[in-house]
C-alpha cells in the first residue's frame, strides 16, 4: 500500500473485521450529525489547507472542467468549510444539499440520502500522519472530492437515481453489483472530452498520486464504459486501480442508468466474474494523455 491514496472506503460499514471510526452515538436515526466544527483543531485546519493546495495544483489537464469550475464552490480553502455554507450554494444552483455524518454509514442509509438529494460528508479530518493514504473517507474526500461535481446539474440528477436504484438494488439482493457502478464511476471514473481524457472520480481527484496514473500513465487499461461488462469487473481496494471506464458525457451515464436494473442484474449474473484489470477480446484501449 506504499504511496498509494485510495482515499476511499475499502471497507464497507459493518463489514471488514473492524468498527468504522467516528463517534455514531452523536449520530441521528438516519445516520446524520451535526458538523462538529468545535472538535476540529488548528492542525485540522492545517491538514486541510495542505491537501487542498497539494491537490489543487494538480487538478489543470487532469481533472474535467466541470470539476474545476465547481471547486471554488467550497469556500476558502484555508480552513475546513461549515456544510452549512456550501448546502446554501448547492441547493440553488442543484437543490442538492450536503449533510454531516460520522463516517461509513449503513449502504441504505447511505442510498437513501443520496435520494433525498443530501450527500453524507464525513465530519472528522484525517491525522497528520494519515496525510497520504486513509483507509476510510474522511472530510477532505469527501468534500473536495465529492461535493464540486455535484454543481453539475446533470450529474447531480445521476446521483440522486444512485440512491433511488440503491434502494431498490438492496430488495434485489444486488448490491453488490451496483456498488461496483459506484467505484468505477462517482469514485474512479474517467470522461472523454475534446481537450482529451480527464478524470471526474471523487477517489481519483482526493488522492495524491492516482491522477497522474489513471490519465498519464501506460500502466492501467481504459475501456468504454459499458455497464454490464463494468458491473462484472472487481475493483481494487488497496492500491491504484487497474482498470479505469470511460464515459463520453454525464448525459450517457445518466442515460444509460435510467432503464429499470432489474433484467440487467439478471444478465449480469449469467456471465462470468472479471478480475480487476481484465480486458476482453476485441475491446479498445483509451490511450493515455500525457
Ligand atoms: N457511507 N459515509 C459513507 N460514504 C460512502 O461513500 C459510503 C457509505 N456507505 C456505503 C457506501 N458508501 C457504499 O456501499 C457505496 O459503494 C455504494
Ligand atoms: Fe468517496
Amino acid at each position: 500500500m506504499k504511496g498509494v491514496n485510495v482515499g476511499v472506503a475499502p471497507v464497507t460499514y459493518g463489514q471488514g473485521d473492524r468498527p468504522p471510526r467516528g463517534d455514531y452515538a452523536r449520530a441521528r436515526s438516519d445516520y446524520t450529525c451535526e458538523q462538529d466544527f468545535a472538535r476540529y483543531t488548528e492542525a485540522d485546519h492545517d491538514t486541510y489547507r495542505r491537501l487542498y493546495a497539494r491537490q489543487l495544483q494538480q487538478l489543470p489537464g487532469l481533472a474535467c472542467d466541470e470539476f474545476i469550475a465547481a471547486v471554488s464552490q467550497l469556500g476558502a480553502p484555508e480552513r475546513i468549510p461549515r456544510f452549512d455554507d456550501i448546502s446554501e450554494r448547492l441547493m440553488k444552483a442543484t437543490r442538492w444539499q450536503i449533510v454531516g455524518v460520522p463516517g461509513l454509514i449503513p449502504e441504505e442509509a447511505f442510498f437513501a440520502l443520496l435520494a433525498q438529494r443530501k450527500f453524507p460528508v464525513t465530519d472528522w479530518m484525517r491525522q497528520p500522519e494519515e496525510f497520504d493514504y486513509v483507509v476510510e473517507p474522511d472530510v477532505f474526500h469527501d468534500l473536495f472530492g465529492h461535493v464540486p461535481l455535484l454543481f453539475d446539474p446533470v450529474f447531480a440528477d445521476y446521483m440522486q437515481a444512485y440512491g433511488a436504484g440503491g434502494l431498490k438494488a438492496s430488495r434485489l439482493d444486488a448490491c453488490e453489483l451496483l456498488a461496483r457502478l459506484y467505484w468505477y464511476t462517482v469514485e474512479f471514473g474517467l470522461i472523454q472530452t475534446k481537450q482529451g481524457l480527464r478524470a471526474y472520480g471523487a477517489g481519483i481527484l482526493s488522492s495524491a498520486g492516482e491522477l497522474r496514473h489513471a490519465i498519464a500513465s501506460s500502466e492501467p487499461r481504459r475501456v468504454g464504459f459499458d455497464l454490464q461488462r463494468l458491473m462484472r469487473s472487481l475493483y481494487k481496494i488497496d492500491s491504484y486501480q487497474a482498470i479505469y471506464f470511460v464515459i463520453d458525457s454525464f448525459q450517457q451515464l445518466f442515460d444509460a442508468t435510467a432503464p429499470d436494473f432489474t433484467p440487467i442484474y439478471a444478465a449480469v449474473r449469467q456471465q462470468d466474474i472479471l478480475e480487476a484489470g481484465t480486458l476482453l477480446p476485441g475491446e479498445r484501449l483509451f490511450a493515455p494523455n500525457r
